[in-house]
């Protein structure tokens, strides 16, 4: 089998690239990783080595170069068999609620960056940011009444749906969800207790790195 090679920004503040590094522990797939600090004057120099988007993540798989988070899980679903769920009801929903993430929720994801490894810190809420963190709460909690059956996860076992929204649970850890759901909070302590979440977060507590942009809220 050929080598995979996956290229992330650092663990801490790099959303993106915990998506499809997230999987591919999940799925067992091999791979070594590349992590190019962001926000650096060299950053966007070194990431264009591997990604032509200048951007991360970024998968090699011997000629190939696969760009974009979600790009990225969907060829490591191809090529395994594995990353959807099998049902296809179910798979058509988790498709829906990742490209949902992956394109939406803009509020959340520039009012709360991602800070793995901060905690207890407190922003202004607005409405947009309100409406993102409800409807975060309806995708979960509809996901698992309808599909949640057979394990922790969205669609009972792992899926892209669950790699796609782990960032969201570490903003939610972060910055404090609110009034979420119980069921919200269910899903949360279970993507929190995961294995593979948390040796990202070790590394990211680890990292000496530090993004002003990306350290909001007190
Ligand atoms: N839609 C892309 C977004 C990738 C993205 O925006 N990555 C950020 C880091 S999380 C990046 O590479 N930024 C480049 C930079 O900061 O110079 C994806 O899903 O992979």
């Amino acid at each position: 089998m050929v080598a995979f090679t996956l290229i992330i920004g650092n663990k801490n503040y790099s959303s993106w690239s915990l998506r499809p590094w997230l999987l591919l522990k999940h799925l067992n797939v091999a791979f070594t990783e590349i992590l190019v600090p962001l926000d650096r004057p060299s950053t966007r120099e070194d990431i264009e080595k591997y990604s032509p988007s200048g951007r991360v993540p970024a998968l090699l798989h011997g000629e190939l170069t696969v760009w974009d988070s979600l790009a990225i899980c969907e060829y490591v679903a191809e090529l395994t068999g594995r990353g959807w769920p099998g049902a296809p009801a179910a798979r058509a929903v988790a498709r829906a609620v990742s490209a949902e993430m992956h394109s939406g929720f803009s509020s959340l994801r520039s009012l709360w960056p991602m800070n793995a490894r901060a905690r207890n810190r407190r922003t202004a809420m607005t409405p947009a940011l309100e409406a993102d963190i409800e409807r975060i709460d309806q995708i979960w909690n509809d996901c698992r009444a309808r599909f949640g059956g057979s394990g922790p996860w969205l669609f009972g076992d792992y899926s892209i749906a669950d790699a796609m929204f782990a960032p969201v649970v570490l903003r939610f850890n972060t910055y404090g969800a609110g009034a979420i759901s119980p069921a919200a909070r269910w899903y949360m302590a279970s993507v929190l207790e995961d294995a593979a979440l948390q040796e990202w977060l070790q590394a990211a507590k680890a990292e000496s790195w530090t993004n002003a942009a990306s350290e909001v809220g007190q």
